[in-house]
């Protein structure tokens, strides 16, 4: 892709096709408020065009040895990395962060995504159970036929690939929806899927909106895997959709994750990586940590300090090296971002760093969708500012005078997806850990990702988990085989 197209297309059997409807949305730039492109807005034909190709496609794809497939995702990784630089701008445009965190985090990571599960199907472990000397048993895992893949805005390239390579590694044929928000590099990825030769209909991307496309995947009865990423509100109408026709479905929800830091903690590192977890991609990362709780001792200091760091972040246009936080996604999200300052000052919280927009100084984000890094203390941790999630660059700041005491208020709460500890004690971060109820606990660290392990989260944070071997037993069937002597 040369130019950011004026109107991108469906994928759909290998070609790039109108919506058949002939409708499109307009594609805002979040750092003007200005349409840049046109998204189809795809309707049910365009889906029932999409199964299709993918059944067509299923039986020679899922037929082909591991090692076959795994070169085509091999090869996809490698272009992508090839494209690294018009992917980030295409990614850093399309949603609003900034270029630098596009070029160092979305995109490497949809590579190492792709790699990633490309090499884990090469070596996975068969299982066969002996039954005394009556019976053997093996365990065939067997792709499950065609996955409808549902992506959000936050990370659309990184989120979407890290559902696409398992599922057509293992041997299924898919179907993609990425968010309408921010579609474009989707779009691109099927361009390279092409110059990969992947075999048509293996992939498809139907663009458009949830109700119109998203409903569909759900609801078509030959799509028996679901996997999505959204909120919560939506991820319960997927649920709803699904459970009538038995299909398998991963939900990766929203989160509204603690950071909880001890007197005894590396401050420096502490502060360091509570900036980066409560303001990273302007606070739209799932897996941020907006409810931050230090221990009494060492409240005043840290808040100072964090004060200090955050303060120090440059909101600037997404597409300039220099800045650290870009734009909010939409009006929508802003606004959502707005209400929640507002409804945590009318609980009683004091607005320490932040609380109302502000814009970069240049013309070109005149009308953008900007958010200063936002810091409230003095709330209560029952409050709805800390018990729903803004999904923005909001955090709170609570004290706590004891290790039950946080562990309550962590737990207090809808969500259990996330959650960081920082600490020198080994022992209390071991203890700690393990009464958090979240799915994945980061201990004097955050973000830090190794794919083979599992990853999710509980109560409305989501059902099931992806990652490592858990996404390739997400995305196949297990059949016993049971042979008498
Ligand atoms: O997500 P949606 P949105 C949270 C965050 C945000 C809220 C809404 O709090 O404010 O969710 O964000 C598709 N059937 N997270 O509106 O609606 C939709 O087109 C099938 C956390 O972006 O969940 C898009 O492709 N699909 C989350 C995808 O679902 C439907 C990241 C997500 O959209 C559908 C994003 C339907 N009925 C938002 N309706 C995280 N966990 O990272 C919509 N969609």
């Amino acid at each position: 892709m040369t130019e950011i197209p004026a109107r991108i297309r469906n994928f759909i059997d290998g070609q790039f096709l109108e919506p058949i409807g002939s409708k499109y949305l307009d594609n805002i730039e979040p750092a003007t408020g200005k349409p840049y492109s046109q998204v189809p807005d795809s309707d049910t034909r365009d889906v029932d065009l999409a199964v299709a190709a993918a059944e067509k496609a299923f039986h020679d794809w899922s037929n082909k040895p591991a090692a076959e497939r795994s070169r085509f995702l091999l090869r996809i990784a490698d272009l992508i990395e090839r494209d690294l630089e018009k992917f980030s701008r295409a990614e850093s445009i399309d949603t609003g962060k900034p270029i630098s965190l596009a070029r160092t985090l979305d995109i490497p990571r949809a590579v190492a995504n792709f790699r990633f599960f490309a090499t884990a199907i090469l070596h996975t472990e068969s299982e066969a159970h002996i039954t005394d000397n009556v019976a053997f048993n093996y365990t065939l895992r067997q792709p499950r036929g065609i996955a409808g893949l549902i992506s959000p805005w936050n990370l659309p390239l990184y989120l979407l690939s890290w559902k696409i390579a398992p599922a057509i590694a293992v041997g299924n044929t898919a179907i993609a929806k990425p968010s309408e928000l921010t579609p474009m590099t989707a779009y691109m990825l099927c361009e390279i899927a092409r110059e990969a030769g992947l075999p048509n209909g293996v992939l498809n991307v139907v663009h458009g909106t949830g109700p119109n496309v998203g409903a569909a995947i759900t609801a078509h009865p030959k799509i028996n895997t679901i996997s999505f990423t959204g909120g919560t509100v939506t991820g319960r109408k997927v649920a709803e959709a699904c459970a009538p026709l038995f299909k398998k479905v991963s939900l990766e929800l929203g989160g509204k994750n603690p950071n909880i830091i001890f007197a005894d903690a590396d401050l420096d590192t502490a502060i360091a990586g509570s900036v980066r977890s409560s303001f990273a991609n302007q606070g739209q990362v799932c897996l941020c940590g907006s409810r931050v709780f230090v221990e009494r001792s060492a409240y005043k200091d840290f808040v100072d300090r964090f004060i200090d760091k955050a303060s120090q972040l440059k909101i600037g246009d997404p597409l300039d090296e220099k800045t650290d936080q870009g734009a909010i996604v939409n009006k929508t999200q802003l606004d959502k971002i707005k209400f929640y300052v507002d409804l945590a000052q009318k609980e009683g919280g004091k607005i320490t760093l932040g609380g109302s927009p502000s814009r970069p100084p240049n013309e070109r984000c005149r009308e953008g969708y900007f958010f200063p890094p936002t810091v409230i203390t003095g709330l209560l941790v029952s409050c709805r500012t800390n018990r729903e999630e803004i999904f923005g660059p909001v955090v709170t700041i609570t004290p706590f005078d004891n290790e039950e005491e946080v562990i309550a208020y962590a737990n207090d709460c809808d969500y259990g997806l996330a959650s960081s500890v920082w600490t020198q004690n080994l022992s209390r971060a071991h203890r700690v850990a393990e009464q958090i109820n979240t799915g994945t606990v980061w201990v004097n660290c955050w973000l830090l990702r190794d794919l083979r392990v599992p990853f999710g989260g509980m109560k409305q944070s989501g059902v099931g988990r992806e990652g490592g071997e858990e996404a390739l037993r997400f995305f196949t069937e297990p059949k016993n085989v049971c042979i008498a002597k």
